[in-house]
């Protein structure tokens, strides 16, 4: 495959700061290198110009922090990836989890068009489906399911020319934290969560099974994985961790499943900080788990 590596190096929608400094780490962890050694054509496109929190003012907009820069950086990213050809496999690298307003609107212009449709795999401790008015935090990396589905602030929900995820195309695992009004917002949306409950009772591979047949009539799947849904044991470089996530095993077959399958089109690698791992741990992790999805066989 012809993979496009693209850096997104952003904390302003983190409440910690350090996850900006999480595309370097793949890199230094060989992201390319690996992907290489599995016969793919690998091409890094540099970073999205992403500005610093040192030279802002830290300020709200209607509930969202920073929410310009990120606004700036979003559009950059969904200009960058819109523009790849629709046989490219896009790695995009956080960053946090905001740049997916990005990065998954841009996955759906590709190819030209008002936008295709898209299935999204969100595997994360969080749902990520906060709108400024239920979010505890303010902070936008709470809220990017949500307004890629049409909800929230219209700036942030206009990405791209207002293309938005269908919530029945939206499939999360490894839920285990949810805040009280994001819980009620999620209830009748119509998007199908996994908890670490369901991974527990069904097992990953049922859980991969069911997610890839519940999107079997959606030809494009992207893969957005917040590194925070892996047990924070195995992955402890992330701002916030959460007990009792999917195991070092759990991650690489829900990989390798959703790689047997042939159907995922693009990935992001996302809330990867550095400054809280311990010997680039966590972006080790991740390099294997986006090769796993790119081919790599244990035998
Ligand atoms: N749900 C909380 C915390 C959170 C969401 N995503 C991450 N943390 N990484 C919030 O602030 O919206
Ligand atoms: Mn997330
Ligand atoms: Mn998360």
């Amino acid at each position: 495959m012809n993979v496009s590596i693209l850096g997104i190096p952003m904390d302003l929608g983190a409440g910690r700061r350090g996850v900006d400094m999480g595309a370097s780490a793949l890199r230094n962890a060989h992201l390319a290198g690996r992907l290489r050694g599995l016969g793919h054509t690998v091409t890094d496109l540099g970073d999205v110009p992403v500005a610093l929190p040192e030279t802002l003012d830290k300020h709200t907009n209607a509930g969202l922090v920073f929410l310009e820069p990120i606004l700036d950086a979003c559009r950059a990213t969904v200009e960058r990836i819109a523009e790849l050809p629709e046989d490219a496999f896009p790695i995009t690298l956080g960053g946090d989890h905001s740049i997916s307003m990005g990065t998954v609107t841009g996955n759906a212009l590709r190819g030209g068009g008002t936008g295709q449709r898209t299935g999204v795999i969100w595997v994360d401790a969080h749902t990520d489906y906060n709108t400024p008015q239920t979010s505890p935090s303010g902070n936008i990396h709470g809220m990017p399911l949500a307004h890629l589905t049409g909800l929230g602030d219209p700036r942030l929900a206009g990405l791209g020319g207002g293309w938005h995820v269908c919530p029945q195309d939206i499939v999360m695992i490894g839920i285990r934290s949810v805040d009280a009004r994001e819980r009620e917002l999620l209830r009748g949306a119509g998007i199908k969560a996994y908890t670490m409950k369901d991974v527990d009772q069904l097992g990953i591979t049922r859980v991969t099974e069911e997610t890839l047949e519940r999107l079997s009539g959606v030809s494009r799947l992207h893969v957005s994985f917040d590194a925070d849904a892996l047990d924070p044991g195995v992955a402890p470089g992330v701002g916030t961790p959460v007990p009792g996530g999917l195991t070092y095993r759990e991650g690489h077959l829900l990989m390798e499943l959703l790689s047997e399958s042939g159907r995922v089109t693009s990935l992001d690698i996302v809330e990867v900080n550095p400054v809280l791992d311990t010997r680039n741990q966590t972006a080790e992790l991740m390099v294997g788990m986006a090769a796993s999805l790119l081919g790599q066989r244990i035998l």
